[in-house]
């Protein structure tokens, strides 16, 4: 099947393990070769509620038995309006909100940036340094990291401008000094480079994804949600990563108690079906005219099934406690596990999206070929496991929210051995 592969996909689109999968479930992926392995990927953040999951897969099926696609810009259907005041219901704040659905989380950002600068008339979008928002061209304007997602690409989308990161780890003076000075830096360089009145945007991930899971200090994204709302700057938190119960809360912003403008959601939201949205106030997302957003397939009747069982199921099964407890239990073994090797410099995130950070050992140097050693080794002995960073050192582990603990532990012992033998 490799070679299969090889001689017929395009070598852009590149795989992490050489493996193909036959079925999944439950946190656990099977092979062609019949092989299992531990699920900490959840295919990039999606399976959330698991693959399979029983609600979504009956959902799914009533839903495809009935009919596929009308376009819902042609004859409307329930699902779609039952997804958006889910949406309304689940995102943070109590205010007027509206959705508008779309497939992949790129589009979502894409359409996110279009509204804003719509309601505000105005066109500068500002996003920050380790950002990942997508791979079409405006969303790769706004991504940061140049291999493997803009080399060659260009030219990119103009009106993007880049501040720093509040990355407490690779802050010029430590954490501490991070916590003090992010802020200040981000409106100061705003303000003489761009000009308030110019900036349609924000846009921002709460906990950062691709760029390495990076945490900003607490205040950090409230001060940035205020300065926004005093200049009429719309406030976009970019949770596609980080939403739907994966940092133990609906969305990662709650945790900072701030209420975006607008929210991009995708990934976890429809258990493996490609769905996103942009959900946000009502005056900002209506101030578009009828007709100025859409696609053929946004908001697929399928998609949307599968949406309201998986978004059932985060209730039913109380998905963000667990995911509160994946971290309770991850947490303190990795803790334990940087004590044993320097090499892992800092081990962070919430819930269940955490990492770690490897380095030479006694600095901030990157390893990314520790990094690889360790995945590789991982992948070798049967657990699912992602890098992801600007520097490519960071492991980062995302198991399905509804993994047992069990399996959980073993996950975490063969990534232990995985240290002990590179
Ligand atoms: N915003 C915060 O994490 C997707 C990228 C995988 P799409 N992240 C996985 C890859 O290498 O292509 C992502 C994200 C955040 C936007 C996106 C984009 O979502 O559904 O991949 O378009």
């Amino acid at each position: 099947m490799t070679a299969r592969r090889n001689a017929t996909v395009a070598r852009g689109v590149s795989t992490t393990l050489p493996v193909f999968v036959t079925a999944a479930g439950g946190g656990i992926l099977l092979d062609a070769d019949g092989n299992s392995l531990i699920d900490f990927g959840s295919g990039i953040a999606v399976a959330s509620v698991g693959n399979a999951a029983a609600r979504v897969a009956e959902r799914v099926q009533a839903q495809v038995a009935q009919f596929t696609h009308t376009c819902f810009m042609v004859t409307p259907y329930e699902g779609y309006v039952e997804v958006c005041e889910e949406l309304s219901r689940r995102t943070p704040g109590t205010h007027d909100k509206r959705s508008a659905l779309f497939n992949s989380g790129a589009e979502a950002v894409e359409n996110a940036v279009k509204i804003a600068r719509h309601a505000t008339g105005r066109q500068a979008v500002v996003a920050f340094d380790h950002a990942y928002h997508g791979r079409t061209n405006l969303t790769m304007a706004l991504t940061a990291k140049n291999m493997p997602y803009k080399q060659g690409f260009g030219p990119f989308a103009g009106e993007v401008y880049r501040v720093p990161m509040a990355y407490p780890l690779r802050w010029p003076d430590g954490p501490e000094a991070c916590r003090a000075e992010a802020l200040k830096l981000v409106k100061s360089l705003i303000h003489a480079q761009v000009g308030e009145e110019n900036v349609a945007a924000v846009i921002i991930e709460p906990i950062q994804g691709e760029g390495g899971f990076i945490v900003p200090p607490e205040g950090f994204l409230r001060g940035l949600s205020e300065f926004c709302a005093e200049h009429g700057i719309v406030f976009i938190a970019d949770e596609i990563q980080s939403g739907f119960c994966r940092t133990g809360d609906w969305f990662a912003c709650e945790h900072d108690g701030v209420v975006p403008d607008l929210v991009t959601t995708a990934k976890g939201i429809a258990g493996g079906l490609p769905l996103a949205a942009v959900t946000g106030r009502a005056e900002i997302m209506d101030a578009v005219h009828p007709g100025g957003l859409g696609g053929t397939y946004g908001g697929n009747p399928v998609a949307c099934a599968a949406a309201l069982g998986a978004i059932e199921t985060m209730q039913a099964e109380d998905l963000p406690g667990k995911a509160r407890r994946i971290g309770d239990v991850m947490l303190p073994r990795l803790r334990k596990l940087a004590s044993a090797y320097p090499a892992i410099a800092d081990v962070r995130g919430r819930g269940a999206m955490i990492a770690i950070e490897l380095t030479k050992p006694g600095t901030l140097e990157p390893d990314p070929a520790a990094t690889a050693a360790v995945a590789a080794a991982c992948h070798q002995a049967g657990l699912v496991v992602l890098t992801c960073g600007t520097f490519g050192n960071v492991l980062r582990f995302l198991p399905p929210l509804v993994i047992g603990e069990p399996l959980l532990e073993e996950g975490l012992d063969i990534l232990e051995d995985a240290f002990a033998i590179i």
